[in-house]
């Protein structure tokens, strides 16, 4: 008999009461008009636990990775959702309990897992060479079919992966579109190495290049520019040890700095520059490029922990309404010999899960796209609950060349998701396009899958594709062209 999951903010409310289902929905009801011009998969990948947790609480990070596609054809768009059969959850269903412990701590799960792979593929899912990817970083890609999402298995790039690790925040080079990727703990559990790949469109490995951190910690996404790669070395530290007595993988540390590894992308690794700033917790990138000598990344930053689940030594993490946050310009200046870096802010207001037009990664651009947080607009406490973790109230549009915002609030009931932005064509300016993203309505328990115009976020959406059932909050995901998809 599967027992009940926790009554913890983690398993409950609108949005983290795990949603567990698989389906389809053939044509979804829609408000307004979706443009025809939209042809294409948003594919988008959830954690979302398939059993309680078997210590009997979990973090949101753990759960198993459920890929939601929504397929955009005629104005039509159709839904479809499976989980990842990763090794994981077959020997979970199979046993039909959680046999796993603590996130990526191998050493906390039940002796009868312990040879297979940990990963839950939840952070990310992209399509390169013909395969619908599924990414965690403490693994080698999930390889599926991007049609009929079906799970072919772990994704080694045909034996060229040198690393047992693999980030969930690939980017794609504009020029080639080779897939520009790295691992750190890249020499096993809580080791300081990070290897650094470029691998073709069809699949060949072009470059491999190693490096050694300072300390083994998190390197959640990282910046590539035509000639430079950084990796944004958070303070959460990772401890073999620590990790062998039962504890967490990973520790933040108030008394470390931000560092920033910096490489040339043609170089060997020796080249590392190790930049600084102050602690802080680096967020994702929103995208980044170079300019004689200089490198520009565009990244929130926090003025602490945000992760409360990876706490300090003392098992604290400061107030949330203590920290500052904000889009951050960071400045690296590579034709001086120092280790400092400038950070001006872009935004005076909170937000995450950046993304840019694609077509512009690594170079000059001017558009941003996030969901951000206004603690001014209204909420609904007295029927929802208190705002769960990682709640955004806004849509925004930053333009980082002239320091513009537009915002767009929904109501006191509703949040956001990663947004995505979709261009209105392969040759449309920059930012001309379409942003989606999915909305929670927290009262009514539903999610709706938003079409704003990009440039007039601040109208609100064009057309509210309406799903009949909640999704719980996912991380990230990305839209794939329907010729793309064809090709595959
Ligand atoms: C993040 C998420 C993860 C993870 C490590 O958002 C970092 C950051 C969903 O899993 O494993
Ligand atoms: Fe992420």
């Amino acid at each position: 008999m599967t027992r009940l999951f926790p009554a913890t903010p983690e398993f409950t409310g609108a949005l983290y009461k795990p949603a567990r289902f698989e389906g389809e929905i053939y044509d979804l009801e829609v408000d307004g008009t979706v443009p025809e011009e939209i042809y294409g998969t948003f594919f988008q990948v959830a954690p979302d636990p398939q059993y309680p947790p078997m210590l009997g609480d979990d973090i949101f990070f753990n759960g198993d990775g459920a890929i939601t596609a929504f397929t955009f054809k005629n104005g039509h768009v159709d839904f479809k959702r499976r989980y990842v059969m990763t090794e994981r959850l077959k020997a979970q269903r199979e046993a039909r309990v959680s046999l796993y412990g603590k996130y990526r701590n191998p050493y906390t799960n039940d002796p009868s897992v312990r040879a297979l792979n940990n990963s839950t593929a939840n952070t990310n899912v992209i399509v390169h060479g013909g395969k619908l990817l599924a990414l965690k970083e403490d693994s080698a890609p999930y390889a599926l079919d991007p049609v009929t999402m079906e799970t072919i298995g772990l994704w080694d790039f045909n034996g060229q992966l040198s690393s047992p690790t693999f980030t969930a925040h690939p980017k794609i080079d504009p020029a080639n579109g080779d897939l520009l990727c790295f691992g750190y703990e890249a020499r096993g559990e809580a080791t300081p190495d990070i290897v650094y790949y470029e691998i073709d469109s069809s699949g060949r490995k072009k470059r491999e290049t190693w490096i050694v951190a300072p300390y083994a910690a998190m390197i959640h996404d990282f910046a590539v520019t035509e000639n430079y790669v950084i990796f944004p070395l958070m303070p959460l530290t990772s401890d073999l040890e620590r990790m062998k007595s039962g504890g967490r993988h990973f520790q933040w540390q108030p008394g470390l700095d931000q560092l920033f590894g910096v490489i040339r992308r043609d170089g060997d690794g020796r080249d590392v520059r190790w930049f600084k700033a102050p602690n802080g917790f680096q967020g994702h990138t929103l995208n980044a490029f170079d300019d004689r000598g200089r490198i520009f990344i565009d990244m929130p930053i926090t003025s602490g922990n945000i992760f409360y689940f990876f706490p300090q030594e003392d098992g604290t993490v400061p107030p949330p309404e203590t920290l500052a946050s904000n889009m951050m310009r960071l400045t690296f200046d590579m034709n001086s010999a120092g280790h400092g870096l400038e950070m001006t802010p872009l935004t005076h207001f909170p937000c995450e899960f950046p993304r840019s037009d694609d077509r512009y990664m690594g170079r000059q651009y001017s558009h941003g796209f996030v969901i951000a947080m206004d603690p001014s607009k209204p909420f609904n406490e007295e029927r929802i609950g208190p705002r769960p973790f990682q709640f955004f109230n806004q849509l925004a549009h930053i333009n980082v060349s002239n320091g513009r915002t537009k915002t767009w609030f929904a109501d006191d009931q509703s949040c956001f998701q990663e947004p995505i932005f979709v261009p209105k064509g392969p040759d449309a300016p920059e930012g001309v396009g379409y942003v989606i993203a999915l909305c929670n309505r927290l009262l009514e328990q539903t999610t709706d899958v938003l079409i704003l115009d990009a440039q007039h976020l601040e109208d609100g959406p064009i057309a509210t594709v309406k799903l009949p059932i909640r999704l719980r909050m996912s991380l990230h995901g990305n839209w794939v062209p329907g010729a793309v998809l064809k090709a595959s």
